[in-house]
């Protein structure tokens, strides 16, 4: 097959690895962490375990084993690297272990569908982006039936241990997975690498995870691309709405890269119970004054979960989908204009308000899109849309009384996918195939029920701390569909953080009609190694990294 330049490129790339794993290593056992009476409760086998980590050690034998791993959710850049890791990994500590992939995500687990992964599928795929080795899929691994089918074909490969590559559900499932098995003692042992472009899979144990900076850097080059033509052109106003779900951490950091004029974070907007008009008064208020200072363009960032955090959005969301879930009658109605006659009669008086006042095409989306358990699909509705609209309709009201005389004009952009699958930055190809070697070092040591733990990554890599921590250490209790159930919590921004901290500071500069757009450019993978490995601004700011 044809590669371009810079896959044949990349393909030479050697990811760096902790120096503790480059030669034998030794598990060296810390602190027990203390979890809830429940959690142990529904996880007896697999909490009181201690957190590991590796230190160099003796060269030493180990039995060869068979591993299956599995892509779990969306791609997110350096998949290919785990697997590429996990795989070395395993050649190092004993040449006769045997890799195989799941097909699909977990349903290739539950369906028996695989492939053994040889070395030349590995070296196909070094240091590129996708999910396309062996490809993900968005099944949940949760009811003992497809726990037992898991169980029928590891047994018939050989497999004794699971590598789940996956966010906090993913790694949740795997919790539950590893308790089964251990519970059951079919000895196959199940390790976690913690894996979402969204960022939001972090806690005391897991700096980052692996996907996120690759994505915040190609989002930053788009953003500053555009506001570089924004700065030329002097005409437009652009919005862009940035994946990540509810959190808003790629828009934090994608801010935090390139200054852009403003930006929205739910997660303040939520704790500020800020309303949609709050919102808009932010934007209009820097277009007014940019306007005044000549400057008739600008950026605006913001999240793709930020109308589920607006309390009035929030509201009518929840009545839209408790309202129209399972609703027959609705399903029924053939126009648009009955389904949203009907949507307005199943509204609290406050929500039908509020509703009305939505421009059609957004009122639209919210009465028709449902995903197939009947929710609003929020990351589909085009909140930059929205947000265009309402800050037109406010300037219109704000020239026709005179206090606005500029013009405003705006394009509104998305960017998520463009940024799944893009080849992993230095950072991600490194910290992924150190997540895949580490998930290797577990399994010989025979551990489960843990998730790879990798620490100091601001550190220069050789420095990484390497090891694991067990799931349940990182479990919480959460309401889901009404019953408590134990979760590894998503992360969202804390405003308290550093990261945040430096937006605050720096915002009402960046709102003005001074320009201080930094324009980051393209990934770099060869120069100066602050440019080609350095982590993401939010790694930098929460972790600093201290020169000895
Ligand atoms: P994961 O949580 O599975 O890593 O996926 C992240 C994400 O890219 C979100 O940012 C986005 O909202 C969603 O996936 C899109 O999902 P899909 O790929 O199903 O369109």
């Amino acid at each position: 097959m044809k590669k371009s330049l810079i896959e044949l490129e990349r393909g030479l790339y050697k990811p760096k690895l902790p120096e503790a794993l480059r030669f034998g290593v030794e598990l060296q056992k810390r602190e027990v962490v203390n979890v809830a009476d429940e959690i142990k409760g529904i996880f007896p086998c697999t909490s009181g375990m201690p957190v590991v980590r590796f230190l160099r050690g003796e060269e030493r034998k180990y039995e060869p084993v068979n591993v299956g791993v599995i892509l779990s959710g969306g791609q997110a850049p350096g998949g290919h690297n785990v697997i590429a890791g996990l795989f070395d990994g395993l050649n190092h500590f004993n040449s006769r272990c045997r890799l195989y992939g799941f097909i699909g995500g977990p349903s290739g687990l539950i369906d028996h569908k695989y492939v053994e992964i040889s070395f030349d599928l590995v070296d196909e795929c070094r240091n590129t982006g996708g999910f396309d080795m062996i490809g993900s899929g968005r099944t949940k691994l949760e009811t003992e039936e497809q726990f037992e089918k898991g169980r029928e074909i590891c047994e018939q490969l050989g497999i004794k241990a699971l590598v789940i590559i996956g966010g906090d559900d993913s790694n949740t499932n795997a919790c539950i997975l590893a308790e089964y098995y251990e519970k059951k003692g079919y000895g196959i042992q199940v390790i976690g690498c913690p894996k979402t472009i969204d960022g939001d899979l972090k806690n005391e144990y897991i700096e980052t995870s692996f996907g996120f900076d690759t994505a915040c850097k190609v989002y930053s080059e788009l953003i500053g691309n555009v506001q570089r033509d924004a700065i030329s052109a002097k005409k437009y106003w652009h919005f862009v709405r940035l994946m990540g779900r509810s959190a808003s951490h790629i828009t934090l950091e994608c801010a935090l890269q390139t200054q852009p004029n403003v930006a929205i974070i739910s997660e303040e907007v939520k704790e500020k119970n800020m309303s949609l008009s709050d919102i808009v008064d932010i934007i209009v208020d820097s277009v007014v004054k940019r306007s005044n200072g000549g400057q008739n363009f600008g950026t605006v960032i913001v999240p793709e979960g930020l109308i589920e955090f607006v309390p009035e959005m929030n509201r009518l969301i929840k009545e839209l989908n408790d309202a129209l879930a399972s609703d027959d009658e609705y399903n029924q109605l053939k126009t648009d204009d009955d389904k949203r006659y009907y949507v307005m009669q199943a509204l609290s008086p406050e929500s039908r308000e509020f509703y009305v006042t939505l421009p059609n095409r957004i009122a639209k989306q919210l009465a028709l899109d449902r995903d197939p358990h009947g929710n609003v699909q929020v990351s589909k509705i085009e909140t930059e849309e929205l947000l265009i609209d309402l800050c037109t309709q406010r300037l219109k009201r704000l020239k026709d009384e005179g206090t606005f005389k500029g013009s405003f004009s705006a394009l509104s952009h998305f960017f998520g996918y463009e940024g799944r699958c893009s080849y992993p930055t230095n950072f991600d190809s490194n910290y992924c195939y150190t997540l895949g070697f580490t998930a290797a070092a577990l399994i010989v040591e025979k551990m489960t029920g843990y998730m790879v733990s990798i620490k100091h990554l601001t550190a220069p890599c050789d420095q990484w701390i390497a090891g694991g921590v067990p799931f349940t250490a990182m479990m919480t209790l959460e309401k889901r569909k009404g019953v408590m159930k134990p979760v590894i919590k998503k992360t969202l921004v804390d405003l308290s953080d550093e990261p945040f901290s430096f937006l605050e500071a720096h915002r009402g500069e960046w709102a003005d009609e001074t320009n201080t757009y930094l324009y980051p450019g393209p990934i770099q993978y060869y120069g100066p190694t602050e440019l080609c490995d350095a982590a993401t601004i939010t790694l930098q700011l929460e972790h600093p990294y201290h020169h000895s």
